[in-house]
């Protein structure tokens, strides 16, 4: 049995991930190909109650070096039980964020060290990456919008506006750095033209 395709999803707030992801589900079903659909941070039992507490705006103060350790330890359990496993029977993993959001929150956002960063993907990793990452983007004001127009803000949302700028520069430097795994898709166009722009990266993936 051939190991399976991993596949992740990124962007900052409010780009469109959530909505692309089922998309792609749908669209690589379509294709008879069984996937796993998952998110960071998340996934596992443990690693939803790291997400409750990485997201909850009432806890204390959480340093950057706690912050970074919760999701790497987050990604930790993720990766042993469910992404690998998955990946060995096979079975293609659709994942909604991963070690890129790490660069672009902690690393650009956060203004963490890479060096450090690199180390704890190492760690975790080893030598795993995504086959393939779509990095969703657009204008941070496009998508600030979209999300705040929906609930109560959790800690990352109630950021502020040049923290987004951060994220976003340092998911493009990313993709600059990456071009052969990061493919960047505009989503300030209706949805429709983001979708044919995804089948064609996918499709392009497949074959
Ligand atoms: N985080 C971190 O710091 N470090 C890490 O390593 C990891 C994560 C892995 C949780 O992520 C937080 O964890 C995240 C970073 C941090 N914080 N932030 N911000 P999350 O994935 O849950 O958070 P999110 O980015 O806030 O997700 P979101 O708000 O759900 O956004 P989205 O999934 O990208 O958007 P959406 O729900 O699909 O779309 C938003 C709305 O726009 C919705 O009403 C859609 O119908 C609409 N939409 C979507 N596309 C279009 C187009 N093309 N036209 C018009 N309207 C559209």
């Amino acid at each position: 049995m051939p190991r399976g395709k991993f596949i992740t999803l990124e962007g900052g707030e409010g780009v469109g991930k959530t909505t692309n992801l089922t998309f792609i589900e749908n669209y690589l079903k379509l294709h008879n190909i069984s996937v796993v659909v998952t998110r960071e941070p998340g996934g596992t039992l443990l690693a939803e109650k790291l997400r409750q507490l990485l997201l909850d705006n009432d806890s204390e103060t959480i340093t950057e070096e706690a912050e970074l350790l919760m999701v790497f330890a987050a990604r930790a359990q993720h990766l042993k039980l469910v992404i690998e496993p998955a990946l060995s029977k096979g079975q293609w993993v659709l994942c909604d964020r991963f070690t890129d959001a790490t660069f672009a929150y902690q690393g650009g956002g956060r203004n963490m060290k890479i060096s450090t960063i690199e180390w704890l993907e190492t760690l975790v990793q080893g030598n795993l990456r995504p086959d393939l990452t779509l990095l969703l983007d657009a204008p941070i004001e496009v998508g600030m919008e979209r999300a705040r127009s929906r609930n109560i803000l959790d800690r990352f949302e109630s950021e502020k506006k040049s923290f987004f700028e951060q994220v976003r520069r340092a998911y493009l430097l990313q993709a600059e750095l990456h071009p052969d795994r990061i493919k960047v898709i505009k989503t300030n166009q209706p949805l429709v033209d983001v979708e044919n722009e995804i089948v064609n990266v996918i499709g392009t993936f497949i074959k």
